[in-house]
């Protein structure tokens, strides 16, 4: 039977489903454990807490995510999942964890700088930031980055549900005017996982970096 869809609906459902077949593939401690750097890959990053795993979840419907990230190390580790053979959603350790050791940010510095350096697969970056304080000084670090090795970033301002509309589009306005941003190959989105307000946009950005048809 056929229903009425909105426009915006019917475009976004191929990629839905594309992506919610998303499943949990390895938890990488070192690069020797990285799967194969073939195809296509995104990957999250972002400090802890701000909403990584549960953007990842919306957009994935990855049900064995929300269970991954709270087992013990596992945020610690380069988690990959796939989508199908070609393409993989990557799920970086989040920085600026509470109680870690310097010997613990080294190592955090060199897993994932080794693993944005080197990735061939990869070709985009998600960025999560919470949408009440953005550009966080890591944050900026971190474009920085990103901008040195010529990789696209994806900025998404999560928990807008957390601020008025007015606050969140100014925060998003003064997001989208930081040098940092303007500088680089870098877009910027208001997100709410709560609220999946947001989602046909991520999972557009998604699909045009992963090469699934839109
Ligand atoms: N209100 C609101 N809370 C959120 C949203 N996304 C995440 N959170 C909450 O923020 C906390 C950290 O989320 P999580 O996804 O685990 O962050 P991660 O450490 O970056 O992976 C949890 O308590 C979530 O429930 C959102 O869109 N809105
Ligand atoms: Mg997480």
């Amino acid at each position: 039977m056929l229903m009425y869809m909105e426009p915006d609906k019917l475009s976004s459902v191929p990629i839905a489903a594309a992506l919610q077949r998303t499943r949990f593939l390895v938890g990488a401690r070192h690069a020797v454990q990285f799967p194969a750097d073939t195809g296509w890959e995104v990957a999250f990053a972002g400090r802890s807490n701000a909403g990584k795993s549960s953007a990842l979840n919306a957009v994935a419907g990855m049900r064995s995510l929300a269970r991954t990230s709270r087992t013990p190390g596992r945020t610690r580790e380069v988690n990959f999942f796939v989508v199908d053979e070609a393409r993989r959603v990557v799920d970086l350790p989040g920085y600026g964890f509470a109680r870690a050791s310097d010997a613990e940010r080294r190592r955090w510095a060199r897993t994932v700088e080794r693993y944005l350096q080197e990735r061939r697969s990869l070709k985009g970056l998600v960025l999560v930031m919470d949408v009440r304080h953005p550009l966080t000084a890591f944050d900026e670090r971190f474009l920085v980055w990103c901008h040195e090795l010529r990789l696209a970033v994806h900025i998404l301002l999560t928990k807008a549900d957390k601020l008025s509309n007015n606050r969140a589009r100014a925060s998003l306005l003064k997001t989208r005017r930081h040098d940092v941003v303007t500088r680089g190959q870098v877009t910027v989105q208001l997100f709410s996982a709560r609220q999946r307000q947001g989602l046909p946009a991520l999972q557009k950005h998604l699909a045009g970096w992963l090469g699934l048809p839109v």
